[in-house]
């Protein structure tokens, strides 16, 4: 059975994405927009709670159920939420999200559903920078928009 997810991102950048996959062994293709962001590299990650109470904080840390470091999306170690980077080619436009991620799923122990999605103000070092953060955050810097992700129309 297909599952289709969808999160509508808020915060200083807008954006929708929306989270297809075609049955549980299948991979999910993360597709849209998202529109504010400034030139360059954005951490785009889903995070453990779906709860945005007081912001994007109450999101909480990186979707991490096998309890692993943080990295990059095509890295042996990393965390289920690590999506890596979205890029803006220029300041303040519309910057397109096209992912494919076997990592994620919309069913079963590593499901999206009900967590949060943000994007970051810096880029996500997949865990090489060297800072104290690049191991659990990759140094991605402040949660500038989220959104909970939650079951769309199929
Ligand atoms: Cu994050
Ligand atoms: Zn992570």
């Amino acid at each position: 059975m297909p599952v289709k997810a969808v999160c509508v991102l808020s915060g200083d950048v807008s954006g929708t994405v929306f989270f297809d996959q075609q049955d549980d062994k299948a991979p999910v293709v993360v597709s849209g927009e998202v529109c504010g962001l400034t030139k360059g590299k954005h951490g785009f990650h889903v995070h453990e709670f779906g709860d945005n109470t007081n912001g994007c904080t109450s999101a909480g840390a990186h979707f991490n159920p096998k309890k692993q470091e943080h990295g990059g999306p095509n890295s042996a170690v990393r965390h289920i939420g690590d999506l890596g980077n979205i890029e803006a080619t220029t300041n303040g436009g519309l910057t397109k999200v096209n992912i494919q991620d076997s990592h994620i799923s919309l069913t079963g122990e590593n499901s999206i559903v009900g967590r949060t999605l943000v994007v970051h103000a810096d880029p996500d070092d997949f865990g090489l920078g060297g800072h104290e953060l690049s191991k659990s955050t990759g140094n991605a810097g402040a949660r500038i928009a989220c959104g909970v992700i939650g079951l769309a129309k199929i």
